[in-house]
Formats: structure tokens, sequence, C-alpha cells
């Protein structure tokens, strides 16, 4: 059975020949396979990728024995297709050689360092935006050991520059995260504060901010069994995608960037009106679906979403509590991305599974539910399905004593889970814990919000006493004594 590489996969198959490394990526997941490298494929102008996974070596060790190859499986109902991207000049994982990464982002040659590696992989306070600086990671980093945390690898590189050639470079920042390139910019210059790199990062790293989305999968055999069909040589790491794909960014580049326009790439100055737009409707909306489907029983989004009190609860967390809180990019039609949104979610040949969704909330609703939930609660509204979102969130991850949340559910990772574990254990009552963790997850600002932490508290009760379908039918009470949310002006 022969196997994908550059002299067996068809021609015709494959985008690009890459002439030289310009770009080092941090995070060779799924998602930045089926997105900025497929872009910068599309751009044919040569600039190629090195990638670097966190830990696993499992897509690295593949895409090394293909050549650097692999493909990109599109589903949708209508049908599917495949392409191979053919961009990365070789992969590295940065567990098991962490120097190499900071050699690789201080090399001359390397004119965009850019970051895939979940919210998760900033080390970030979700609290106060700031480095957590009692995290292990930092704390070694900081004490001068080779280092093993994102932000300290970019630092160090960043340091070296400035110490030997000097070549500028820009820092992207493709996580979905509010600001994420000033996010990214202020963590570095934390870490360096103090040093002589810091006025050299200030004045010649550029970090513009970046709006990305794709729904991508986790990679399964019966999407590598896909693969194959329309292949005909074996992937062993084949990318399954839907055909939607968006990216919109500053067009903020120290050291130049590839063509990413034919690929379809938005330059703009409205970035962060996207970020918000994007990070609220799509991804809090998606949370809800994942956590209301999983305790519903649904392995999939498409299934959870088909489900009607699913997609009542999700329009009206996404119209009438995450669309009044944004300000829409000029000339919008914010209906066709509504029914858009809708459309993905519906993709069944998909199959993006809720546990994916679902997975490592403690760092991704941050980036999605407090900002909104306060804006509503300064106007006095109670955002009752931001509520029912968290309350769904904590029976998944942390489900009271006798609550069975399934096993969707169960299969969730999330990185505080031993931590709410122990705040459970430690709690009075429900309140007491739903606080504690509104405070410890979220935002202090939210957590003193009794009223917030109340409705959330009487979800948790409802979802355990009653099941999930009936805490949904006490939030869909409350939409109905409220009139028809507008975007904000
Ligand atoms: C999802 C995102 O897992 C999640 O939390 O909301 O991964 C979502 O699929 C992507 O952001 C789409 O661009």
């Amino acid at each position: 059975m022969s196997a994908l590489n550059r002299a067996s996969v068809s021609r015709h198959l494959l985008t690009a020949r890459p002439t030289s490394t310009g770009i080092v990526h941090l995070g060779l997941g799924n998602f930045h396979r089926a997105h900025q490298a497929v872009y910068t494929a599309q751009a044919g102008d040569g600039w190629g990728i090195l990638g670097v996974a966190s830990r696993s070596a499992a897509v690295a060790d593949a895409m090394n024995s293909q050549d650097g190859l692999y493909s990109v499986l599109e589903l949708s109902p209508g049908g599917s297709s495949i392409s191979v991207p053919g961009v990365h000049t070789g992969a590295i994982v940065a567990a098991s050689n962490p120097a190499a990464v900071v050699d690789a982002i201080a090399a001359e040659d390397t004119r965009i360092v850019s970051m895939t590696v979940t919210e998760h992989g900033y080390c970030m306070d979700p609290s106060t935006h700031r480095l957590a600086l009692d995290h292990p990671g930092i704390v070694a980093d900081l004490a001068g050991t080779t280092p093993s945390t994102v932000i300290g690898q970019i630092a160090r590189a960043l340091e070296r520059r400035a110490e030997t050639h000097g070549a500028p470079i820009t820092v992207l920042n493709c996580d979905n995260m509010q600001s994420n390139g000033t996010q990214t910019r202020r963590l570095v210059l934390e870490f360096l504060q103090g040093s002589k790199a810091e006025s050299w990062v200030a004045e010649n790293v550029a970090f513009p901010n970046s709006m990305v989305d794709r729904i991508v999968p986790a990679t399964t055999d019966a999407y590598r069994a896909a693969a194959y069909e329309l292949l005909g040589v074996h992937d062993l790491s084949p990318v399954p995608a839907e055909p939607f794909t968006m990216w919109v960014m500053e067009d903020r580049f120290a050291a130049g960037r590839p063509a990413w326009e034919p690929g379809g790439a938005v330059f703009s100055d409205e970035v962060e009106a996207y970020e918000l737009l994007k990070l609220r409707l799509l991804n809090g909306t998606h949370s809800l679906i994942a956590y209301l489907g999983a305790l519903d029983g649904h392995a999939t989004i498409p299934e959870a979403r088909a489900t009607g009190f699913i997609e009542s609860a999700a329009r009206a967390v996404l119209e009438d509590e995450y669309l009044p809180t944004v300000a829409l990019p000029r000339e919008f039609d914010i209906d066709a991305y509504i029914a858009s949104l809708f459309e993905r979610w519906s993709n069944d040949a998909l199959g993006h599974r809720t546990q994916q969704v679902g997975s490592d909330g403690s760092v991704k609703l941050p980036q999605r539910i407090p900002s909104p939930a306060l804006e509503l609660l300064r106007q006095g509204v109670m955002p009752e399905h931001l509520a029912l979102t968290c309350a769904a969130w904590l029976c998944c991850v942390v489900p009271l004593s006798g609550f069975d949340p399934g096993p969707h559910a169960r299969a969730m990772v999330d990185p505080a889970r031993e931590r709410l574990g122990a705040l459970a254990a430690h709690s009075r009552s429900t309140e007491d814990l739903v606080r504690s963790a509104i405070g410890q997850v979220f935002s202090t600002e939210l957590a003193e919000s009794n009223d917030f932490a109340r409705r959330v508290s009487d979800y948790v009760a409802v979802i355990t006493r009653d099941g999930v379908r009936a805490a949904a039918r006490e939030a869909a009470r409350s939409r109905t004594s409220r009139p028809h949310a507008s975007p904000a002006a």
C-alpha cells in the first residue's frame, strides 16, 4: 500500500512547493494545517512553514515521513474533496527539543512566527490578562532555563535576535482570543521587562491582531479511510475540515508576508470587531450547543443543533445576549452571517463532536462569556443563556454528587477539572461553588455579581434535579418577556 509523499501524490492535488522557510509556526494541530497552511499554499509565492508541535510527536512524525505532506479533507452534506497544501518544510516537537524552537524563531531568515497553541498555551491569568507569574513553566523560563512555554520561547528568541542580527519579525497569534496580537505583545513585553531587548521588541516586532475561523474536528480512522478513498494513497494524518474558511487580520507585518489574499484572507482595520463577532456569536453559541448537547446525550454538534430546545437556546443566546454586545464591522451582512452559522453547525458530514467543543471550557469561556455578561448586567438585563452556558459547563466538568452528566461530558478534557473538584469538596453550597468557580476561572468582577452567580447556581440545581431540558425551558421563558435585541450601534 503506497504512502503519501511528493512522489506518490497526484500532481493536481498538491498546491505548493516552498522555496524557503520564512514562517515558524507553533502548534501543529489540525486547525493550523487546515487554515493558515492552506492560505500560505494558495499564495504560491514560495513561503514555507516549519511546523512546531507542542508535545505529541504523532503529527510531526507522520508529516516528516511523508515529505512534510498531509491532506485536507473538505466535508459537507453536498460532497467531499481533498487537497494537499504541501507548504511545510519540516516539523519538530517543542517538548523534546525546546532549544531548536528558540533557534528557529531567532534565525535571521525567519520573518514570521505564528501560533495556534489554544487559549491554554499563553499562561495568562484570566482575570488580569497578565502573565501568570505563578505558572511553573513561566517561573522556570524567567529563571533562565531553556524555555518551555510559548511566551518564554518567543521572548528568548526575540532577545537573541536583538543581540545578534537585529532583523525585524512579526509575531502572529492565530488563536481565538480577543485582541490576540495586542495581548501577545503585552505578555512578551512583560516577560522581557527590564531586559535590554525590551525596547528593541517594542520597535522592531509587529503583533497584528487576527480573527481566524474554520471548523476542524480531530482526525480519526474514519477520516483516514475517507482520505484514502480520494487520495489513492495512505495519509497518516489527514485533517477533516468544513468548506467555510475566514481569516481577517491587520496588515502590519515587520518583514513581509505571503500573498494570502488569493486564498481569501481579508486585511482590515476592523479586526477587533470581527474578533468579537466571531468569539461571541460563533464560539460562545458553539459552547452552549456543546454543553446542552452533551448533557442531552448528543455525540455531535449537528445532532445537538437539530434538537429543538437546543436550537432555540442557541438562537436566544446569539440574538438576545451576544449580538447586542458587538459593534458590527462596516457593511457587514449580519443576517447572512447568522444563517451561515446555523448551516455550518448542521454539517453532519463533518461530525464535529460535542466533547471536542466542550473541552477546555475553563480557558475558552473566559474569552466568550464575562465581557458580554457584565455588559448586559450593567444595563440591568440578566443574561439567562450566558448563565445557562456556565451552569451547563459546570454540570459537565464538576457534576454535583449523584448527577451523571453522561459519556460525552465525562470525555471532556479540562485543565481546571481537578481544581474545580477540590473547590466542590470545600464548598458549603452550590452557590458558594459557583461563585468561587466564576471568580477563579472567569473574572472576579463577574463573581461579584450576586445575581449572576445565583442565576448560574439556580440553573445548576435545575439541571441536576430535573435535567437540562427543564433548565433550557426556564431560560426560554425569560426570552418572551424581553424586547427583541439589536446589535450595538
Ligand atoms: C470551537 C472552535 O472548540 C471550540 O471551542 O468553538 O474550535 C471553533 O470550531 C473554531 O473557532 C471555528 O473557527
